[in-house]
């Protein structure tokens, strides 16, 4: 099985780009529950140790069923699958272009939520317009033991996220496990008391938000993936849903700019238009670098060899 593996602004991609499971021609939502229900095993392989890592994100590549499309992917992760992935979505792009799948300019991708429009600015720069995102519930209260009534947003960014304005922790790299468990009892409170995203989607990823001191910027987060890591970037989809919130409230216009920095200190750009009253269209930009290409080998006898 061949791979391409790449990190955009820190987090990394590794995507699949020869030998996975065969999961029919169906649209990208059905090769998904096909992927789910009955190949488990290569995702847990694929992006577990010893062959992964926790952060790292799989990306399938696929062969896009909406035939307007350059590629279908589905993004994976070390505990399950992600609908929209716009980290990923850059690597994807990057390593896209790398194979010579793809030139410099527009292109499409198919997810199981939806076609994303891709620019790729150069061999490392890449904007994506993201799915239709938006605030479904403003100010949602949870109790946090040692934090007390801890207020935040439910909004949609091709994940479902809880969105902390301001975080109680300061937002640094030498408080990441502090921030870790924080996020984990956050989203323990959330499954307790059954707050969930619309149509009960399960909310996966934990957004706090805080200053960044660094000029020029206008915030900086903190984002905890489904699996318990945390995310290097500033996280594509969490920044959708975060300007979802700023669009909601009223506090970032229309195509200004809004430039979010990683608790790591990488930066995305983003932007929005409105679709609706309610929802709106997100474009984030940020760069990706390769690191790695290879093949990855099933040797019969291992213990672990579906991942630990
Ligand atoms: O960039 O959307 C993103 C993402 C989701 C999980 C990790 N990164």
């Amino acid at each position: 099985m061949k791979f391409i593996d790449s990190h955009t602004g820190g987090e990394p991609t590794r995507v699949i780009i020869e030998g996975g499971p065969d999961l029919g021609d169906g649209d990208l939502q059905e090769r998904l529950d096909n992927l789910r229900n009955h190949h488990d095993d290569f995702r847990s392989s694929v992006i577990n140790e010893p062959r992964g890592w926790d952060a790292m994100v799989g990306a399938l590549l696929c062969e896009p069923h909406d035939k307007t499309c350059d590629a279908g992917v589905i993004f994976f992760n070390n505990v399950g699958y992600l609908g929209m992935c716009g980290h990923g979505t850059i690597g994807l792009a990057v390593t896209l272009y790398e194979m010579g799948r793809v030139g410099l300019g527009a292109l499409r991708l198919e997810t199981p939520v939806g076609v994303v429009k891709v620019e790729l600015h150069s061999s490392n720069r890449v904007s994506i317009r993201n799915v239709p995102s938006y605030r479904f519930k403003k100010d949602v209260e949870v109790q946090v033991d040692g934090f007390g009534t801890v207020y935040g947003d439910i909004a949609w960014g091709g994940n479902w996220f809880f969105l902390i304005e301001e975080s109680p922790l300061t937002l640094d790299k030498a408080n990441l496990k502090k921030l870790t468990a924080f996020c984990l009892q956050v989203r323990s409170s959330l499954e307790e008391n059954r707050i969930s995203g619309e149509g009960q989607g399960e909310i996966d990823h934990i957004e706090l938000s805080g200053p960044t001191n660094t000029a020029g910027l206008n915030s900086k987060n903190f984002v905890l993936c489904p699996g318990g890591a945390y995310d290097r970037s500033p996280c594509g989809t969490g920044t959708s849903a975060k300007l979802a919130c700023l669009a909601a409230d009223g506090k970032l216009k229309p195509r200004e700019n809004w430039s979010q920095e990683s608790i790591i200190g990488s930066v995305f750009d983003g932007s929005y238009e409105w679709i609706d009253e309610s929802r709106i269209l997100p474009t984030i930009t940020g760069s990706a670098h390769l690191y790695s290409r290879g093949e990855l080998l099933w040797q019969e006898g291992d213990p672990f060899g579906k991942g630990i």
